[in-house]
């Protein structure tokens, strides 16, 4: 089944906040930001600001009725700047104007005395200082600190990965629409319509109800929209709510990229060891990951970095802590795998470490110590794996003896160019980590005419999560998906939801959406059976028809929809449903998290120019771990976007910051992003199915996230390019891997040791 947007997105006719019709009167908000990253605020000059035409009204933080706070996990981020100035790009005022030309032009006539304060960019400068968002936390499996006698080969070393842009195609909004009685009506573009509820309604001062948030389909989210849309929903919420008109703030580019958290980078210490055998019998790692200025979902980001510590492998003797470090940069949040492949990059530089020590290929170790069904992650749980399954049908799908022979034969007759080929197996937990989280709601009508309305708590962001509600609603009636429709995502018909993140949406609201329509199948079979005069047991529906002992009858799906109206029965859901299973204790560190891990295996091969340090992807071969997927359309469009945004992350998106903690790349001409020239040449996508029992949807498993780490493939594959060039390169595994560190990579600057090159490269 196609995506269910994929006709009016091509004909321009999607909704986003943007196109809905201005109310009459409607007011424009546009933010004053911070111009320092740490410092405090002395003065704030507002009245040249006030004297602006259009000018309506100025907030400050004076101006909050409720609380002044907009914190998630902690309650450590204001949402407009009192004393203090945390990062640079934090709001400090919200002006008000007839229209956004004026607000933006009003907000350039403010001005601020701050006095500045010491900045700190980098984490590790912020742990040595003690600014930890939280303390530390240690996963710990077996005895590391005894195993490393046992080894034969010991590694240690270091690894960095940056942050990344979401670069969603839709900037942050908001539209707040006073109400009757108080109350408004909140047009937001986030991924989790109640926590921007309770943001509103925790800066007005009032309670839920007067909050009403509706969502209508996002331009992407990736996770920037998982936290961070809740600012502008509360500031526009506290405009409307205080002028009694309409407000609306869309931000532009440049302000969405300067005042916006994005992945967090991290830096990272690990030690490995390995017996003679080449198993890797323990692993040390220290993770410390730049929170930014104030909580936003770190913590629960950094839990999920110590879920991921091992990846793929089982290894007996683990020991994995980390540190969530307070620096002046704009909180980074949640991005597309949530702490978890900043994990994996670190135990594939570990792997790799050893490999290139050793003289050995990587893949040799990987493969030896890939996880095994019953083999226990550092957190207790014990893995149902696909690891091995992947792994080897990738090998023999793709040929993999091929590939390297060919891989060798072009680098032994090309001196200026070099391949290399790399191996990249996955292993992600499905649920999100803080177990309470794992539930989700669903509200289905069946129309007397006989068509459908279902709502979830599912936010549309380009994903396809609809078409997949669509298309449970669909079987579970046996009806055709066109007499079913979608609503919006409202916190006025779904309650207490959780956000649309952690690749868990499809499996908890369909599970909701699935249990709804399963409760009003049994009551329209009650009516059918009377109907009929029949057992209730004899009956079923197909295809539109009522079946009786797999007889067509009389009755079609319409006819007994309309005698079960008329028979006074029922024929509206609101279904519940809760993960079973997982649960985890925080104090032993040991449980049961995730419902279930999603695998697979990327092989990938890339050519570097090594005259230029210019490179490109010849090609990404995943098998991947589907279960059995409902939509092989949408999940394979989600691991091809997965693929080239991982990509991206790794070898192009360098996120700068400045040592005054000021964003240098803060546009799209130094902010490079994968084009249609860095997108692999071919992707191929094969689908592991199994039939094993698993909690997600209809056996179809989650395909959000897992994806997006195959592209740390591409990085390693690069690597063995350059290694192909330079065996003594002393390449840092510090990524994003850009041209110019390649290059450097290839021709070390004489001083760092090597300078090992081949005679003839030049
Ligand atoms: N969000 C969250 C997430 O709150 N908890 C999680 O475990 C998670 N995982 C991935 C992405 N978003
Ligand atoms: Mo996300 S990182 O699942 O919003």
């Amino acid at each position: 089944m196609k995506n269910i947007d994929s006709s009016t997105h091509v004909k321009g006719q999607s909704l986003y906040l943007d196109d809905i019709p201005l109310v009459a009167g409607t007011l424009f908000g546009a933010a004053f930001i911070s111009p320092v990253a740490h410092g405090h605020i002395e003065q704030l000059y507002l009245a040249e600001a006030m004297q602006q035409p259009g000018v309506v009204r100025i907030f400050t933080h004076k101006d909050i009725t409720g609380e002044n706070q907009i914190g998630g996990i902690i309650p450590d981020e204001p949402l407009l700047a009192e004393h203090e100035v945390d990062f640079c790009g934090m709001p400090i005022a919200f002006v008000v104007a007839t229209s956004d030309h004026a607000a933006r032009a009003a907000v350039r006539k403010i001005k601020a005395a701050i006095e500045p304060l010491p900045v700190i960019t980098d984490p590790r400068v912020a742990h040595a200082q003690g600014e930890l968002i939280v303390p530390p936390r240690t996963f710990k499996l077996g005895a590391p600190e005894l195993a490393w006698e046992h080894c034969e080969y010991v590694v240690e070393g270091s690894a960095d990965t940056n942050g990344q842009e979401h670069l969603y195609i839709e900037t942050q909004c908001a539209y707040a629409i006073p109400q009757e009685n108080g109350e408004l009506k909140i047009y937001s573009s986030t991924q989790s319509p109640t926590a921007s509820q309770r943001t509103a309604a925790r800066v007005l001062g009032v309670p839920m109800h007067q909050v009403e948030v509706d969502v209508i389909r996002l331009g992407g989210g990736f996770g920037g929209k998982e936290d961070q849309a809740n600012a502008w929903v509360a500031l526009c919420a506290l405009a409307a709510y205080h002028l009694g008109k309409p407000v609306k703030y869309v931000l532009d580019r440049l302000e969405d990229m300067q005042m916006t958290g994005k992945r967090h980078p991290y830096s990272s210490d690990f030690k490995i060891g390995l017996d003679k055998d080449l198993n890797i019998l323990a692993y040390e790692v220290d993770f410390y990951q730049n929170a930014g200025a104030a909580a936003d979902l770190s913590p629960a980001i950094m839990e999920r970095t110590l879920f991921h510590t091992t990846s793929t492998y089982f290894i007996p003797n683990v020991r994995a802590t980390a540190y969530s470090c307070r620096t002046h940069l704009p909180p980074n949040t949640a991005f597309r795998g949530f702490g978890g492949p900043q994990a994996k990059f670190v135990m594939e530089s570990a792997i790799a470490k050893v490999a290139e020590e050793l003289g050995i290929d990587a893949c040799v170790i990987q493969k030896k110590n890939l996880n095994k069904t019953g083999d226990e992650f550092p957190f207790g749980q014990k893995a149902v794996s696909e690891a091995h399954a992947c792994w080897h049908k990738a090998e023999s799908l793709y040929n993999v003896e091929t590939l390297r022979q060919e891989v060798q034969r072009f680098n032994a007759s090309n001196t200026l160019l070099k391949k290399g080929l790399s191996f990249m197996p996955i292993c992600f937990g499905i649920s999100f980590t803080n177990t309470s989280m794992n539930q989700a709601r669903a509200l289905v009508h069946v129309y007397y005419d006989g068509s459908v309305k279902v709502s979830t708590g599912a936010v549309e962001m380009g994903q396809g999560v609809n078409t997949k509600m669509l298309q449970v609603a669909a079987q579970v009636f046996s009806i055709n998906p066109a007499k079913v429709r979608m609503q919006t995502t409202s916190t006025n018909r779904i309650a207490n939801t959780s956000p649309s993140a952690a690749s868990a949406t499809a499996d908890l609201n369909g599970k909701a959406v699935q249990l709804a329509c399963l409760a009003i199948v049994e009551r329209l079979k009650q009516v059918a059976a009377q109907e009929l005069q029949a057992p209730e047991t004899a009956i079923e529906l197909k295809n539109e028809q009522v079946l009786l002992h797999g007889e067509e009858t009389a009755l079609d799906w319409k006819k007994l929809v309309t005698a079960a109206f008329l028979k006074r029965v029922s024929l509206s859901e609101h279904a519940h449903y809760a993960t079973p299973e997982v649960h985890f204790d925080k104090k032993t560190e040991k449980g049961h998290p995730f419902a279930y891990h999603v695998y697979g295996t990327a092989i990938t091969v890339a050519t570097v120019d090594c005259v230029r340090g210019t490179y490109s992807v010849d090609a990404v071969k995943v098998v991947h771990d589907f279960g059995a997927s409902m939509n092989p359309t949408i999940d394979r469009g989600q691991i091809e976007g997965g693929i080239v945004q991982g990509i991206g992350w790794m070898t192009l998106e360098e996120l700068l910051y400045d040592q005054a903690g000021r964003l240098r790349s803060n546009t799209l001409s130094t902010y490079k992003i994968p084009d249609i020239y860095s997108v692999p040449q071919e992707i191929a996508i094969d689908a592991l199915d199994t039939d094993t029992d698993n909690l997600a949807i209809l056996r179809s498993k989650a395909v959000g996230e897992p994806p997006f780490m195959y592209g740390i493939g591409t990085y390693f594959a690069l690597r063995n390019a350059i290694k192909a060039f330079n065996p003594a390169s002393p390449l840092a595994f510090d990524a994003p891997l850009t041209p110019e560190k390649v290059l450097l990579g290839l021709y070390p600057p004489t001083g760092t040791g090597a300078t090992n090159l081949h005679e003839t490269s030049l």
